[in-house]
């Protein structure tokens, strides 16, 4: 298998870790190589460009971006690559989440970021949507998401089935 890393998840605080992982832990299940890193677009400015740049050249196919507060690392990161950028907004401040959901997904029109939900269910969208672009292009990982559907749908029928015992 090829562990070039395909999915970079990426963050602007280790205080993102936690939820962050929730995107890397759908990816895993799917057998994809992704990388994931923390890099601030208003700590580390530079890092971030540059990694944005290079991405595509060393085997990225698209980036899974989260931050909160004055979330502009996604937007950052699409304006430096053509790559798909999809975004999650976290709750990291008072307002829980609402200022990074507005701050990532307010893109102006040109550098579209795919912006997920707030907190764990969007990092996990996040992996989710990043499988169901490349299973495009790989009818093994297409199959791989068919198959996630059944076992989500029959484990909502199991936990029915046993309120109902
Ligand atoms: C954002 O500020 C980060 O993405 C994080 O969600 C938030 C708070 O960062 P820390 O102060 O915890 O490092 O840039």
């Amino acid at each position: 298998m090829n562990n070039t890393p395909q999915i970079a998840i990426l963050m602007g605080s280790d205080s993102d870790w936690d939820v962050m992982s929730e995107a890397g832990k759908v990816l895993k299940g799917f057998d994809i190589p992704f990388e994931m890193l923390v890099t601030s677009a208003h700590r580390t400015p530079e890092r971030t460009h540059a990694y944005a740049k290079s991405a595509a050249a060393r085997g990225i196919l698209a980036f899974i971006v989260g931050a909160g507060a004055a979330a502009h690392l996604a937007g950052v990161i699409a304006s430096e690559s053509n790559l798909p950028v999809i975004g999650v907004p976290l709750s990291a401040t008072e307002l829980k989440g609402m200022d990074a959901l507005l701050a990532t997904v307010q893109m102006p029109g040109g550098v579209p970021v795919a912006t997920m939900a707030i907190g764990k269910a969007g990092a996990k969208n996040a992996g989710i949507f990043a499988a169901q672009i490349l299973a495009l292009s790989d009818p093994q990982l297409a199959a791989k998401l068919v198959r996630y559907r059944e076992e989500m749908a029959a484990a909502v029928t199991k936990k029915n089935e046993a309120l109902q015992a």
